[in-house]
């Protein structure tokens, strides 16, 4: 215990406490609860635990540190403050204003030191699985006999609410069976949530919950430094298979006798009472003060942690030295580029081929991750049916000495899938893909929205996109899906009409480094489109929509649809005649960011007269057929029969193309 400075860590919590009421009580929104509740949790980690260099938050052997509660995003400010992140007393000034370091909620990119988007609770401690794997996944990569470069830890703090979430089980069960036991979640357990007391809506033993999953359990007394720091060490001593839970017993609001250990603790309720709150914990009349003797030992905390960085830097370069290959790996890892080529690197389907987009999916993705070495391919449970197995490669799995593996079974456990991707996009080195039916992409949406808002560039692989999966029914047949995704702004949908398009497709969203991808693939085979170049369909991809058949006479009307429908409208327009172009969309997203010109001479503003058909709900295509336009949709559930009836009975056939255009 001699190493602790038990009197320097208390002042700072107090200091941190401090900083999270006066910033609170000037903007007169935020959460005090947890900022208050778990400011010796901070101590212990920021100010003795934790390894980071402030002054390179990016180091790859940095312990990773993630605030799943996101709404006591005062607490990660503060403390990244005092641990000497480039988050200046100013910023934490300006909490929650416009423009400033220290947004609402936690978000990726906009503050150093602050390693996920979080806020929807139970996400972070995902992300933090995510963290976890990809960690392991380096270790098992990088790490030779001689030299170890990487040994981090990922830590997450968690409150009740985080806990109470499914994507958190599904994340906390991944975890336990894959053994990463890299990861330690603090649970700042203080029986409080937002509207009650905990026990109104809580009554499980959720260590004993976590031991079930495999996880190592402790439970402490969240407000004594010296017991924070022991049990945070042995975890990180202990590589013994199992991630390790910290439950720590708080007192939630704790400073604001007032609102302590209640509801009325969890959010700003607390600021009122600030003057004599501020008092009573012996803190200056000034307000957002840190004191000369915080600042010291924080400062020497950061000698010590510059030091640390130096070493292993040492060690890094005697690794680079001896092994320039992985060397070189890693750095494009970081770099996050991708082959220019990958597109050449696809050989070309036969042009009589009908394959399912699915199976030109799996294809495709082989020498796709021969040409990219840290893609991943996960699977909720589905590789037989995604088809995104990468062959070369072997499973993830930790547990039977195999962490370099880039197949990663995330069980049916879509959300986890998500949040758990997610983490491993945040991380940097690693390309996250993962794949489920299209019709359960709904229960990672939470996920595939936060990756859209942080800019990960995720890959999504969703197949049986349509009412054309067939005998399994409704249930399973998605109709709003396609459309549903594509309101998430920031996300790129793909709906690939063949194969070739598929290559495209695949290319498109793995070239795609600022944001997240979602490839709709279907279950059923297409015929190839050979009334197009091989080249015209693969680059067509890229600009989101291209003309796919050019009319040859006077321009008389544009027919419109992406992927499984595209056929229809090419046998429409060989019965409509002359003056019909045919337009394949299968990215709306990437349309858009193409210029004026290109979407003019794509869909000339002078032809009015457009019908569009798409096996799902329609309205999101009436931008593109505007008011003298038709649009074929399915805006209904589906129905239980072979995928060709249902298809037929719900009018995705080319006849009913020619009777709108007639019509
Ligand atoms: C998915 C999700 N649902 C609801 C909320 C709104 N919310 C924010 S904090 C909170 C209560 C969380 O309780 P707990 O984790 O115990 O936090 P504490 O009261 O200890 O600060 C709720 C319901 C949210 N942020 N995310």
């Amino acid at each position: 215990m001699s190493d602790i400075n038990t009197t320097s860590l208390t002042a700072a919590a107090t200091t941190a406490r401090g900083l999270a009421i006066d910033a609170i009580h000037k903007c007169s929104s935020g959460h005090l609860g947890l900022p208050l509740g778990a400011a010796e949790i901070g101590a212990a980690l920021f100010g003795q635990t934790l390894r980071f260099n402030p002054r390179d938050p990016d180091w790859i052997n940095r312990d990773r540190f993630l605030l799943s509660a996101g709404h006591g995003s005062m607490f990660l400010y503060a403390w990244l403050h005092l641990a000497g992140y480039d988050l200046s007393i100013e910023d934490i000034m300006n909490f929650r204003q416009l423009g400033s370091k220290t947004p609402g909620h936690p978000e990726y990119g906009e503050t150093p030191g602050v390693e996920a988007t979080t806020g929807p609770l139970g996400q972070g401690i995902g992300n933090a699985v995510g963290y976890a794997v990809s960690g392991k996944m380096a270790a098992g990569r990088f790490n030779t006999p001689e030299h170890t470069i990487f040994d981090h830890h990922v830590f997450a703090l968690a409150g009740d609410g985080c806990m109470q979430e499914g994507v958190a089980a599904e994340a906390a069960a991944f975890a336990g069976h894959s053994q990463l036991d890299n990861l330690i979640l603090l649970y700042d357990s203080n029986d409080v949530t937002l509207d009650a007391m905990a026990v109104k809506t809580q009554s499980e033993d959720t260590a004993a919950r976590f031991a079930a999953m495999g996880w190592d359990t402790q439970v402490i007394d969240g407000h004594d430094i010296p017991a924070i720091v022991t049990a945070i060490k042995n975890a990180k001593a202990n590589d013994n298979g199992h991630p390790k839970l910290i439950v720590c017993k708080t007192e939630i609001g704790r400073g604001i006798p007032e609102v302590a250990g209640t509801a009325a603790g969890h959010g700003e309720g607390g600021a009122k009472f600030a003057a004599a709150a501020r008092q009573g914990m012996g803190l200056p009349e000034d307000t957002f003060h840190v004191p000369e003797n915080v600042r010291e030992y924080f400062d020497s905390r950061g000698e010590i942690m510059g030091s640390a960085n130096l070493e292993w830097q040492n060690t890094y370069t005697d690794w680079s030295q001896a092994n320039p290959d992985l060397a070189r790996l890693l750095t494009t890892a970081l770099s996050g580029s991708v082959p220019d080529d990958l597109l050449q690197q696809i050989p070309e389907f036969e042009p009589d081929n009908k394959l399912a987009t699915r199976a030109a999916g799996g294809q495709v993705l082989q020498p796709i991750a021969e040409a990219m070495p840290m893609l991943v391919s996960g699977s909720a449970d589905l590789y037989g049916s995604t088809k995104n197995y990468i062959k070369s490669a072997v499973d993830f799995e930790p547990q039977n000495g195999t962490p370099e593996g880039r197949n990663i079974w995330f069980g049916i456990r879509e959300h986890g899938m998500g949040a758990i991707m997610n983490g491993i996009a945040y991380d940097g080195m690693f390309r996250a893909s993962g794949a489920t039916f299209a019709v359960f992409a709904d229960y990672l949406r939470p996920s595939i929205r936060l990756a859209a808002l942080a800019h990960l560039p995720t890959v999504y692989i969703f197949t049986h996109d349509s009412v054309g999966v067939g005998e399994d029914g409704p249930t399973h047949q998605p109709v709003e899906t396609v459309s549903g995704l594509r309101v998430i702004p920031g996300l790129d949908v793909l709906r690939p009409a063949d194969a070739e398009e598929t290559a495209g497709a695949f290319t498109t969203a793995l070239q795609r480094t600022d944001g997240p991808s979602a490839l709709m693939l279907t279950r059923q085979g297409l015929p190839s489109i050979n009334q197009a170049e091989t080249r015209t369909r693969r680059e067509g991809v890229q600009h989101g929509g291209y003309i796919l058949k050019r009319e040859e006479a006077d321009l008389e009307v544009i027919l419109l649809a992406s992927g499984s429908e595209v056929q229809h409208v090419l046998a429409a327009a060989e019965q409509i005649g002359a003056g019909a172009r045919v337009v394949s969309m299968p990215c709306f997203e990437r349309f858009e960011r193409q210029s004026p010109e290109y979407r003019d001479e794509v869909l000339p503003p002078g032809c009015t007269k457009r019908v569009a058909i798409e096996a799902g709900v329609g309205g999101l295509w009436w931008k593109y057929v505007g008011d003298n336009g038709k649009v074929i949709a399915i805006d209904r559930f589906g129905i239980s029969a072979p995928g060709d009836t249902v298809m037929k009975e719900l009018s995705m056939t080319a006849e009913a193309v020619i009777e709108a255009v007639k019509s």
